[in-house]
């Protein structure tokens, strides 16, 4: 296992993020590869570890004052043992390959947890839609459309959103797909209600999470109810898993952006989640405009010169982190536990530093990783993809209910896979032992290709 790890750094010295991945899932693998030599003439750490294919492309576009401008994208088509490419596109001035090759790696796991026929890719742009108008984000999505569409498919690779891409975004880049093909296909997921996305996508990472988080609860006889939980970010993913905490009887009393995070005490209620959800999805507005109506709350500025996140150190017990990779470090980790936390659930991909993690492992509280516990997105998006192939569109709770049986089954998924391997209870191990596992057996049956 060091061996290939260190193939991986030295191969690509710089790609700090998808090191970080990758070793965290050989690390839980190395008993499934104790119990399978032949794994290792088979070569499946390293075949697993390189993308099958990466397209890199400039996309030069015009804003509105007449000035082209260039930005750099990607797709990483990762792994297509268990189905097409399946992964979001993300538009974020910190993009780059080793982002990008660390969530498609991610993702390949993840989409496996699903049970749905999905591979794994990820892709995007160091494009940051802040602060530019909606003609501006339409023209760079076209002129991404115009090479990227060459590469995908509904049978080949089906992108989606991610950080900086939702419905908006997605509409603009299926419009040139369907221009420059001429066929209506379910190409992209999150599409909107009225021509061809699946009710529920929206809410359904968010959602998807907290369930999972009442399933790891529900191993101790606990619910939510009563119990205070941060959330931080403020996008599609935490608005969703605040709404879902509501509804389960859990107060919320923080919400974030890049620029710094509210505090409030009171508990956000689902009138203030109404305004949190037009502040940013409408107005494309900062969370600090929240204490301007809500005054008992409180707004901290991000300070990149402190070593720790102050969101991570107030009195709860529940903690969902839906910002962005690495958001909790070691002394976070150590805030949260001092603070009561005695549950981790992860909605955003990567957030926790292996710092934190082990922190969480050493003591013992409910932790979810990522893949497993933010999988209901991409598990409504297998649907979306369903949906479009019967041309067809379920309701509401039919989509609801399948995505909890989804999460359910994710849940006992990772808690077999732990037991099995002697770590019970370790939801990390038990997530990438058995997304390993199955597109491992996948690509063994399929030969070397
Ligand atoms: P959005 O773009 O809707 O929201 C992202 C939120 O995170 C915003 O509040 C944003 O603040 C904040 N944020 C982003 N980058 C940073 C940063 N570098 N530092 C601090 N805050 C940051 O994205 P999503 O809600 O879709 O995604 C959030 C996370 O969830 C990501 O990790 C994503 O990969 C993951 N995820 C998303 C899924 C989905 O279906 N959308 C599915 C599974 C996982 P600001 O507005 O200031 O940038
Ligand atoms: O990280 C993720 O799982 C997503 N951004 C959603 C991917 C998808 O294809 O719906």
């Amino acid at each position: 296992m060091t061996d290939i790890l260190n193939l991986i750094k030295n191969r690509d010295p710089g790609e700090k993020e998808f090191h970080q991945a990758v070793e965290e899932v050989l690390e839980s693998v190395q008993p499934v590869l104790d119990r399978n030599p032949q794994y290792r003439q088979d070569a499946v750490l390293e075949r697993i570890t390189e993308p099958e294919r990466v397209i890199m492309f400039r996309v030069p576009w015009m804003d509105d004052q007449g000035q082209v401008h260039v930005n750099r994208a990607f797709r990483i088509q990762m792994n297509s043992a268990i189905g097409p490419y399946k992964g979001g596109l993300r538009f974020h001035p910190s993009v780059n390959l080793s982002i990008l090759k660390f969530l498609a790696f991610e993702q390949v796991f993840k989409n496996a947890l699903t049970t749905l026929s999905m591979g794994g890719g990820k892709g995007g742009s160091d494009f940051d839609p802040k602060g530019k108008s909606d003609n501006e984000v339409m023209r760079f999505c076209q002129s991404f459309m115009a090479e990227l569409f060459r590469h995908i498919g509904p049978d080949t690779d089906v992108p989606a959103g991610d950080i900086g891409v939702g419905a908006r975004e997605i509409g603009y880049l299926f419009g040139m797909y369907k221009k420059l093909r001429n066929e209506f296909t379910g190409v992209l997921t999150g599409k909107s209600l009225g021509w061809g996305g699946s009710l529920i996508r929206p809410e359904a990472t968010g959602y998807g999470s907290v369930y999972f988080a009442a399933e790891m609860l529900a191993t101790q006889n606990q619910t939510l109810e009563g119990k205070t939980c941060l959330v931080s970010g403020s996008g599609n993913v935490s608005q969703y898993t605040v709404e879902k905490i509501i509804e389960f009887g859990g107060k919320v009393v923080t919400f974030s952006d890049s620029s710094g995070y509210i505090y409030d005490e009171e508990g956000i209620d689902t009138d203030k989640l109404a305004f949190v959800k037009r502040l940013k999805n409408i107005k494309r507005g900062r969370i600090s405009e929240y204490i301007d109506k809500y005054s008992e709350a409180v707004y901290t500025e991000a300070d990149t010169s402190l070593d720790y996140n102050p969101l991570w150190n107030h009195k709860s017990d529940c903690a969902f982190p839906g910002a962005t990779e690495n958001e909790i470090n070691e002394t976070d980790a150590t805030n949260l536990m001092k603070n009561g936390v005695h549950l981790v659930c992860e909605g955003a991909n990567m957030p926790s530093t292996p710092e934190a993690i082990n922190i969480f492992l050493d003591k013992k509280i409910l932790y979810a990783p990522g893949k497993a516990s933010n999988a209901g997105g991409v598990a409504v998006s297998g649907l979306e993809m369903a949906q479009n192939s019967m041309r067809l569109n379920w309701p509401a709770d039919e989509v609801d209910r399948r995505l909890k049986m989804i999460m359910k089954n994710i849940h006992q998924t990772c808690l077999n896979a732990s037991a099995e391997y002697g770590v019970s209870g370790n939801y990390m191990a038990g997530a990438n032992i058995a997304g390993f596992t199955k597109v491992v057996n996948a690509m063994l049956d399929q030969g070397l290709v």
